[in-house]
């Protein structure tokens, strides 16, 4: 039996709706403060301090890294929210992503290092071809940049740290000055404040919408919301479809990035962060599968085999909470 009928058979008729669920983005401002907005609320709090004005955000595990404008990355223990460390880095970190493993840290001059985050070791660095970097990002076995050039390119993780291993992903209609990913969507935020959005299998453009002002920081919510940060303070949370707003807050200090630190967590298999578990994530999961993408390795082991079908049935059948 080919796997597509196995997980429509295993599945078939199951159709389990997700509740709401408070998910968290962390914001981080230009005057060092370390915000956390609940993504049901609208509401943001202060959650502790930074050395120095944030510029870019990266999670593993229980740590939080920080990048300054001045060349330091900070480490932030998310249970004590205290500092725990910081290290010298050569780049101005405008961007930070990270593979649960290392960290990828991005200079506006195109530069990316990969770097240990436990002695701030550089392991390999790369000059991208376009520069004026922004943004970075990993998604689903994918290291992707963007910057001020509009130019939003992707390599695999799995292949060498190599600047000739990203292919052009997308010519974004404003300077790229964010991303997020939700599902198959690549969501670009420009500086001109215009989100855009991509299918993340082929580049494609498949649509657009006025943001904020200059969206300094995007973040994909569940329930097709998207977060938008400008500079300003201003956080808009809008319908990710539509770019209708949801709800408008101000934080007060100047937003330099966000990070979703949970959202969709507590439901895996949402994959496409719809909010909703459905066929559409099953599609989804056998698309992915089928393809190869780690989006579907569901045990983790960075092998796609029968017991992450099995995984996904079994979760499936319990629902989200
Ligand atoms: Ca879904
Ligand atoms: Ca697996």
């Amino acid at each position: 039996m080919s796997t597509r009928r196995c997980i429509m058979g295993a599945l078939a008729g199951i159709a389990v709706a997700a509740a709401a669920h408070a998910d968290t983005v962390l914001i981080g401002t230009q005057f060092s403060s370390i915000l956390a907005y609940n993504t049901e609320t609208g509401a943001a709090t202060f959650r502790g301090f930074c050395a120095g004005p944030v510029h870019s955000m990266a999670v593993i595990g229980d740590t939080l890294y920080l990048g300054d404008d001045f060349g330091s990355v900070y480490s932030f223990d998310l249970n004590t929210n205290l500092l725990t460390g910081a290290f010298p880095v050569s780049v101005d970190a405008t961007a930070m992503a990270t593979d649960g493993e290392v960290l990828f840290i991005a200079d506006s001059g195109g530069e990316i290092q990969k770097v240990d985050p436990q002695t701030g070791a550089v392991l390999d660095t790369l000059q991208t071809q376009f520069g004026q970097l922004t943004s970075l990002g990993v998604h689903w076995g994918y290291l992707y940049n963007g910057g001020l050039s509009t130019v939003a390119e992707r390599a695999s993780l799995f292949d060498d740290f190599d600047a000739s291993s990203f292919d052009i992903f997308s010519v974004c209609g404003g300077a790229i000055n964010s991303m997020t990913f939700s599902g198959i969507k690549v969501i670009l935020g420009s500086t001109n404040g215009t989100i855009y959005r991509y299918d993340e299998f082929h580049g494609d453009n498949i649509g657009y919408y006025a943001g904020g002002t200059d969206s300094v920081g995007v973040a994909a919510l569940t329930g097709n919301r998207l977060l938008i940060a400008d500079s300003s303070g201003q956080l808009l949370q809008v319908d990710g479809e539509t770019g209708d707003v949801l709800m408008e807050t101000n934080v007060g200090e100047p937003i330099g990035a966000l990070l979703a630190l949970d959202v969709g967590a507590a439901c895996p298999l949402d994959l496409d962060l719809s909010g909703i578990l459905d066929l559409g994530d099953v599609q989804l999961f056998i698309m992915l599968f089928l393809q190869n993408r780690n989006g579907a390795d569901l045990t983790g082991d960075g092998v796609l085999d029968i017991a992450d079908v099995g995984e996904f049935v079994s979760q499936f059948v319990v629902g989200c909470p």
